[in-house]
């Protein structure tokens, strides 16, 4: 009962902000989003009666469960699927990445589509990905659209019992492959307010949050259009916005949740004026500092040197649509 999976990280380009529902992790709005193909959460999962307790480790420390990550994350889903799939034995869980946790890199989407996978081989569970979808989103919304490659859209659903909530994939990652997104990252600290607790906040305080709700659907409209067209122009266009309108959300909580720092507002500034010259390139940010910018491979070279004069940015990654969370044999224990 030992299974290893390795699975990606997603950009949104029409965000997840907000839950219907806590406990079975339900959003108020669809989203859609770029499977990376260079940020991967690598997991191995065995279920053993030798185990007295669940085991979690998270690139290489133990987090101990009488923490509150462990328990608002892994031991809320651990709790989740055994209450659907039934009594299991113990399980011990290592995890690494290869790109900073907490810091608004899709680090739980990745981990949980990883998990979900890794599970699912493991107790020969043979959920198809539909199914699998959904068991991620038990542990992390975003996590529901890592299961699949490319080009991503996760249903809101309606029913209360959100089985009609999951992933569908729009196109495969080889319809777009000139398609890049270039993260700018401008710092690896972890953030003070995880995307659960500030997603809460907003949908319970932020006046604008209504607005957010409003434009949604015909913002997945126009980017899955654009995605199907390869219509540069209309995606970034859109996503730069839905990025800005979330953001409005969270500025106006109470009290007020602000993750850019200086560099991803020098970023931004850069972007627009790159523009204006007629580069084409737009950006969108995520529960973080983190500046993405999205462009098509025959700007790469030209926007990265760019990036690199600026004051702030500590790394690069140029990422293209890759393929979803898949099975492998390597394990890590
Ligand atoms: C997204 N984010 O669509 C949005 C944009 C952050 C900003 O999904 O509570 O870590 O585990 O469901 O998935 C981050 O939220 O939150 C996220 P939970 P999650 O990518």
């Amino acid at each position: 009962m030992k299974a290893s999976a390795i699975a990606p990280a997603n950009i949104a380009l029409v965000k997840y902000w907000g839950k219907r529902d806590e406990e079975l992790i339900l959003p108020f709005n669809g989203s859609i989003s770029v499977t990376l193909d260079k940020l991967f959460a690598h997991t191995t999962v065995e279920f053993d009666e030798r185990y007295k307790e669940d085991i979690l480790i998270l690139n290489g420390k133990r987090v101990e469960q009488s923490s509150k990550d462990y328990q608002e994350y892994i031991g809320n889903f651990l709790r989740k699927f055994r209450e659907r799939f039934g009594k299991t034995p113990k399980v011990k869980i290592e995890s690494v990445t290869n790109f900073p946790t907490g810091a608004g890199l899709a680090s739980s989407a990745a981990g949980f589509a990883a998990l979900a996978t890794a599970i699912n081989e493991a107790l020969g569970l043979n959920l198809d990905k539909k199914e699998l979808s959904k068991l991620a989103r038990l542990g992390s919304g975003s996590a529901t659209r890592s299961i699949y490659g490319g080009f991503v859209e996760w249903l809101k659903g309606e029913r209360n019992d959100g089985e009609d909530s999951y992933a569908i994939q729009i196109a495969p990652p080889e319809h777009w492959k000139e398609l890049r997104m270039i993260l700018c990252i401008t710092s690896k600290e972890e953030k003070k307010i995880k995307s659960r607790a500030g997603m809460a906040q907003t949908v319970r305080t932020s006046p604008m949050y209504k607005c957010w709700l409003e434009s949604a659907e015909k913002d997945l409209e126009d980017v899955r259009a654009g995605i199907l067209s390869k219509d540069l122009e209309l995606v970034g266009k859109v996503a730069e916005h839905n990025c800005l309108k979330m953001f409005a959300t969270m500025l106006t909580t109470k009290p007020p949740i602000i993750y850019w720092n200086e560099t991803s507002i020098r970023l931004i500034h850069s972007i627009l004026e790159w523009r204006d010259e007629g580069i084409k390139c737009y950006f969108t940010m995520d529960a973080g500092p983190q500046v993405k910018v999205i462009c098509l491979e025959k700007d790469e070279e030209k926007i990265k040197e760019r990036l690199k004069e600026i004051e702030g940015v500590e790394d690069i990654i140029v990422t293209s649509p890759g393929d979803g969370a898949k099975v492998t044999e390597k394990h890590l224990f």
